[in-house]
């Protein structure tokens, strides 16, 4: 536990089993190739720091965390997207999922973290690794990521298709689908 840190998620804490675990890039990638990488070699890639709030859609926002890890950045430039990349879904364990514009993932304040506040990340905080989406409401920043699916047009994730605002911007209030303007959301 992380005092004065409260945990939210949906469904159970999954259980972290190094020698099966791999992060993927996949769908539209530059080269047309899936790229992997097992827990050893992800844990090789640079590390940097971004401190952030966590702004939770319906409960109080927890403040002033300091993340470190991989730089979306850096995956972004390791596997690049093709050029027609609009969107990218983030995958967790379990199917949890979330969609997030190309530009959202691209901020330089877009983390895959791998520590909080100078330790590892705890399991119920998303330990190995978690999305930080600084700009973003709660449920983009996902924990327990697994993997990184570009795509040439938008579609829902797993609360975005549940009610939630499809871009979730807290400085907007963006919390519920029903407030989306047109070209908020995906065309369906
Ligand atoms: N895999 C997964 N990630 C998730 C969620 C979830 O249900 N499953 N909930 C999200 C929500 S709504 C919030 S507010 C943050 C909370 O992160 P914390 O528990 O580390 O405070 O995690 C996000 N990441
Ligand atoms: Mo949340």
């Amino acid at each position: 536990m992380v005092p004065g840190w409260p945990v939210r998620h949906y469904g159970p804490v999954p259980k972290f089993r190094p020698e099966r675990w791999e992060f993927r890039v996949f769908g539209a990638t530059a080269s047309g190739d899936k790229h992997c990488w097992n827990f050893e070699e992800f844990a090789e890639l640079p590390l940097t720091s971004v401190t952030a709030d966590l702004h939770c859609v319906s409960r109080k926002s927890s403040t002033d965390h300091e993340w470190m890890g991989v730089a979306a950045a850096t995956v972004l430039a390791l596997a690049p997207p093709a050029p027609a990349v609009t969107h990218v879904m983030i995958w967790a364990e379990y199917g949890y999922s979330a969609n997030l514009r190309l530009h959202d993932f691209a901020s330089d304040r877009t983390l895959l973290a791998r520590y909080h506040n100078g330790e590892a990340l705890t399991p119920e905080h998303g330990f190995p690794l978690r999305l930080v989406v600084p700009h973003l409401y709660g449920w983009k920043s996902a924990k327990w990521v697994r993997g990184i699916e570009y795509m040439t047009q938008d579609r829902r994730g797993f609360w975005e298709e549940r009610g939630y605002h499809n871009i979730g911007d807290p400085g907007r209030e963006q919390r519920y689908s029903y407030q989306e303007e047109p070209g908020d959301g995906p065309i369906e």
